[in-house]
């Protein structure tokens, strides 16, 4: 049975609307998803929401509602941003699903017969928007040392989970798997964070405190830490003790991308739990950064958030999936602003991509009544085009995205075809070839390899901005759907001579058109 590429985001809580941040993560594991299927890949991309806890519970109380009433109105909202975005996700989990549940409750009962879960009394402080327990000696300056708000004083019986009997396994397996954890940063904070000793996990809630979760099994009192139940989406998602055949051909995961604020749950608690249990590790943890509004984190807390509906409405879903994939290197923070997205859609999209498409539309109409030019590929000048050229470029892109660098693989098409197109036209100058009759040979090369080199964009493109590239295959008459799985799929010629293409409108309007 071949293995499936697995590939997950974090389950977003459902306590308010999704902003820029979690179209974010989101649009990265379409884009990879995408990629992978084209490359002939069977793929399994899950997401989903989190939906107990004391962040819910406080925001249903807060609008009177009962909490699933209350989550059942925002989980579709959580849908519809997806299907406007593109986003193609193979299975959307809830953690309030019944089979969800069941999983969790027998995981927590297997760990407590293997000793590896406990009751205790617990004194100490706990942030509540965190949900984290801290030592007198973790508080900074008394208060919680992950976000700087106050922490209120707690001692009750509760359910732990022994992480630091697994510590030393997880400092072990960290070093001899060097890319568990990417970027090596993120790697390299994991282990400072390793060298202190690990307090067990306290893994449940009392009821008399929180109601809204999974009841702990075998105790009426206690609900399950939030966290716990969340991780545990990643199995329950793939079959875990559910459907044996699809979790053999989904598990391991081969990645879990999460933003750095969840580093510590993925990187330290998640691998431990999967050790307690006898499960294989996944194959990567990969913390991407943060999107900012100037110097703060855009979070629903903060109160600075970007609804990525209005943006796509005012520039079309690739707008943004470009904006997002190219403006940081994976791992890097960002400063979002609507001025730099407007930016980047006249410079890159409207003036490079979109324009390249019309003048090449535009000449062929011209020239060719609009018909691709009957051109034999083998006499095409070397200086006009050459298949390792392709090649070259596939082995390249495809490299990026293997690495988890699609900025880089962004930036690699636009420089070595988009641009690079729109300088041939320039070099050539098409218009001149077409006054002098003895250039019609040339005319006519010039316009084809313009056809190939906007074709191989597309079918380059379509992980990433699969709307316009979809479009601009369309118009070439081509399929939309690619499979390339070794370079001679990618450097062969696409366009069919003969074929009348379609102009259409502009495929990046520009903005003060838009707007009127
Ligand atoms: O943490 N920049 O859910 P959450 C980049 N339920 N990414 C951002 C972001 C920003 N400003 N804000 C949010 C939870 N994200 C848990 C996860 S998983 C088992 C449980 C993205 O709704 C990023 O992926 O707070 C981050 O890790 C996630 O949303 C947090 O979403």
């Amino acid at each position: 049975m071949t293995k499936t590429y697995y590939l997950t985001t974090p389950i977003y809580y459902v306590n308010g609307k999704p902003h820029i941040g979690h179209a974010y993560t989101s649009i990265l594991c379409d884009t990879f998803s995408r990629f992978h299927r084209m490359i002939g890949e069977k793929v399994f991309y899950i997401t989903g929401t989190d939906e107990h806890g004391i962040k819910v519970q406080k925001a249903a109380l807060e609008q009177g509602k009962d909490p699933k009433a209350f989550v059942d109105e925002i989980v579709p909202q959580f849908k519809e941003l997806w299907r406007i975005l593109g986003i193609q996700y193979d299975y959307f989990i809830r953690t309030t699903d019944s089979d969800h549940k069941k999983v969790v409750q027998k995981v927590l009962a297997d760990l407590e017969k293997k000793g590896d879960i406990y009751k205790a009394k617990y004194h100490g402080w706990y942030c509540t928007p965190c949900e984290s327990f801290w030592t007198e000696l973790q508080l900074k300056d008394g208060k919680c040392p992950d976000c700087s708000r106050g922490v209120d004083r707690l001692e009750e019986e509760n359910y732990f989970f022994k992480l630091s009997k697994y510590q030393n396994d997880l400092i072990q397996y960290i070093q001899k798997h060097p890319d568990f954890i990417r970027p090596d940063y993120r790697k390299n904070e994991v282990l400072g964070f390793l060298k202190e000793p690990l307090e067990d996990l306290c893994i449940t809630r009392p009821k008399a405190r929180l109601t809204w979760g999974i009841e702990y099994p075998g105790s009426k009192d206690h609900v399950v830490y939030v966290w716990f139940d969340a991780l545990l989406n990643y199995l329950s998602g793939a079959g875990y003790l559910l459907d044996d055949k699809k979790f053999r051909s989904l598990w391991p995961a081969d990645l879990h991308l999460v933003g750095k604020d969840i580093l510590r749950q993925h990187a330290i608690f998640w691998p431990i739990m999967l050790m307690a249990m006898g499960v294989e590790m996944p194959k990567l943890v990969f913390a991407h950064g943060w999107w900012k509004i100037g110097e703060a984190k855009m979070s629903k807390s903060a109160g600075n958030v970007v609804d990525p509906a209005g943006i796509v409405q005012k520039y079309g879903s690739d707008t943004l999936r470009y904006f997002l994939l190219n403006e940081v290197t994976l791992g890097l923070d960002g400063t979002y602003s609507e001025d730099l997205l407007a930016e980047r859609y006249s410079s890159d999209l409207a003036d490079k991509l979109g324009n390249l498409w019309h003048r090449f539309a535009s000449m062929l109409e011209k020239y060719c009544e609009g018909k691709i030019p009957q051109v034999d590929p083998q006499k095409v000048g070397p200086d006009l085009y050459h298949e390792e050229f392709y090649a070259g470029l596939w082995h390249r892109v495809s490299g990026r995205m293997l690495d988890y660098d699609p900025r880089a693989a962004l930036a690699d098409i636009w420089s070595s075809v988009i641009v690079f197109s729109n300088q041939l036209i320039e070099k050539q100058q098409p218009w001149k070839l077409a006054k002098d009759p003895s250039k019609r040979d040339i005319l006519l090369q010039t316009l084809w390899v313009l056809g190939e080199h906007l074709a191989h964009t597309a079918v380059l493109l379509l992980p990433f901005l699969p709307e316009s590239s979809a479009k601009i295959l369309k118009r070439l008459k081509l399929k939309t759907e690619w499979m390339i799985q070794k370079p001679e799929d990618f450097s062969k010629p696409f366009v069919v001579s003969g074929t009348v293409i379609e102009k259409g409108e502009p495929l990046f309007p520009r903005l003060d058109e838009k707007a009127s």
